[in-house]
């Protein structure tokens, strides 16, 4: 089949106009702390960590572009140059030795210069800075509950809310955190192996039986942030979402107050239960 060389363009017109029409109708629906239909970037980022990972993101998808378009010149210009027919009778030459230092040095460079910012990166992740404030969150088949040991010592269950917004997102007790905070959230599951996973924070970590995990974030922006459960951990596994509520200090003292008395007899509440097993 052969094609004109306008219907070419056209097509090439057309393709391109549906590529910008997706990429504006991606960012037009996107709401942060919730995915967003169409959407295939990372999700909004509401922290110092989730900065720094969008930031590398799009630095690795800069440079593997380039890689990527520089190799296929080079295929390009061999299978043009250089077949049988264009290029009959082929140089006999074997070694080079500026192309053969040139091949070696530059890709160590490149991948020296993507370790530094990994590194980096990872450290921010791993190396938890002074914390203002402990969320404990323990995964359950399936749904997590909360603890606050530094703020008056509660506990709480959050389930899905099946009436609530968004839809399979929204949980009966957000757990809540004041803005521009250090939270340090500590991770254990209570029976098989959960993920604590919320985008726009830039934190995903696992919660095992056993075991205390922790990972911190900062969230620099008020509003609902959602996540869900990242590991497989049964059949409702698709059903165990991560509410946090981002609040000003003056709101969250309040909530704390409040969430005192509204949980203390909550059956989650080990705290209290390890009250009354002293008494
Ligand atoms: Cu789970």
């Amino acid at each position: 089949m052969k094609m004109s060389k306008g219907r070419m363009a056209r097509l090439f017109l057309g393709l391109a106009a549906a590529g910008v029409a997706l990429i504006t109708c991606g960012s037009a629906f996107a709401e942060l702390g919730q995915p967003a239909p169409w959407e295939f970037k990372l999700q909004g980022s509401a922290s110092p960590v989730m900065d720094t990972i969008t930031w590398f993101h799009n630095f690795l998808f800069v440079l593997i572009t380039c890689i990527t378009l520089f190799v296929l010149a080079l295929l390009i210009i061999v299978i043009v140059k250089f077949n049988a027919r264009a290029n009959p009778v082929p140089s006999r030459t074997t070694h080079n030795t500026l192309i053969e230092v040139a091949w070696t040095l530059i890709p160590v460079m490149i991948l020296v210069g993507i370790a530094v910012p990994s590194f980096r990166l990872l450290f921010e992740q791993l190396d938890i800075p002074k914390a203002d404030l402990t969320v404990k969150a323990t995964g359950k088949q399936w749904y997590w509950s909360y603890a606050y040991p530094d703020n008056g010592k509660f506990e709480f269950d959050s389930l899905l809310a099946k009436d609530k917004q968004p839809r399979l997102l929204g949980v009966d007790n957000e757990m809540v955190v004041p803005v521009n905070k250090i939270v340090r959230v500590q991770t254990t599951g209570a029976d098989v192996i959960h993920s604590f996973a919320v985008p726009a924070f830039g934190i995903k970590i696992d919660a095992i039986p056993g075991r205390l995990n922790e990972t911190w974030f900062k969230a620099t922006k008020t509003g609902m942030f959602y996540g869900q459960c990242s590991e497989l951990c049964g059949k409702d596994h698709a059903f165990m979402p991560i509410a946090v509520r981002v609040v000003s200090d003056q709101e969250f003292a309040a909530w704390v107050e409040t969430a005192k008395k509204k949980y203390a007899a909550s059956p989650a509440n080990s705290f209290a239960s390890a009250g009354a097993a002293a008494q």
